[in-house]
């Protein structure tokens, strides 16, 4: 897939998730949440009984062939290996994952590069490098991830759209239904979540509340 205008819309609602994160069989789980609204997608296999190997590998496949069915961007977390061996659409690290400027010129040039922020100054330096997009959180408490930074909430969005009024720019942390529209309100051109769509009752159903929700018209 080639890199797009329309990527600010694409990012709009941002399913990240690997299997450790599901309630029920993760490429069902995408499914249903791509029926129900989901426009970018993040392979993260991250943490506590997340696979490895082989399996990672295949899981990593099943999930990008239920993304190119739909039209959907496909993103690998962290492993830059893995995004090239799978041919992803694009790579998404953190601030800890190494040299950003040397792994953004290891990409191919058809794949997306996101980096996680949490301040302005980081948001100010992935744009330097020149990413395709930003994540900033955490926006709201959430027990999905441990290891986060204080929670300053969606004003960051804010402080960093004032000095980056075009950069894409996605809210991540805490991100339900409920709280969606002041991240979108703040600036974001969309809301990343996990746990609110993964770990739902009914994944689509969830999926269409949080659509709903953060619709800005
Ligand atoms: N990065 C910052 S917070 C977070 C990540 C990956 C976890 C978000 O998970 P949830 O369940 O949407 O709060
Ligand atoms: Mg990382």
């Amino acid at each position: 897939m080639i890199k797009q205008n329309n990527l600010k819309q694409q990012l709009s609602l941002y399913l990240v998730m690997g299997s450790q994160n599901c309630k029920y069989d993760p490429v069902e789980t995408l499914e249903k949440a791509i029926q129900g609204g989901v426009t970018f997608f993040q392979f993260r296999e991250k943490g506590e009984g997340s696979k490895t190997g082989e399996e990672k590998i295949e899981l990593g496949l099943q999930l990008k062939e239920v993304c190119y069915r739909h039209g959907v961007p496909f993103i690998v977390n962290d492993d830059l290996g893995l995004a090239i061996e799978l041919d992803a659409d694009g790579l998404h690290i953190g601030q800890e994952d190494g040299d950003m400027k040397k792994i953004k010129d290891s990409l191919k040039s058809h794949q997306l590069f996101g980096v996680s922020t949490h301040n302005v100054e980081e948001a100010l330096e992935a744009h330097r490098i020149g990413v395709d997009y930003i994540g900033v959180g955490p926006m709201f408490n959430t027990t999905t991830k441990d290891d986060i930074e204080e929670v300053r909430g969606p004003v960051v969005i804010k402080e960093i759209r004032e000095q980056l009024p075009d950069i894409p720019v996605v809210g991540i942390g805490g991100i339900k239904h409920d709280n969606a529209s002041q991240v979108i309100e703040a600036g974001a051109d969309g809301v990343a979540v996990i746990s609110d769509i993964t770990k739902a009752e009914s994944v689509d159903e969830s999926t269409k509340r949080i659509v709903e929700k953060s619709n800005r018209s």
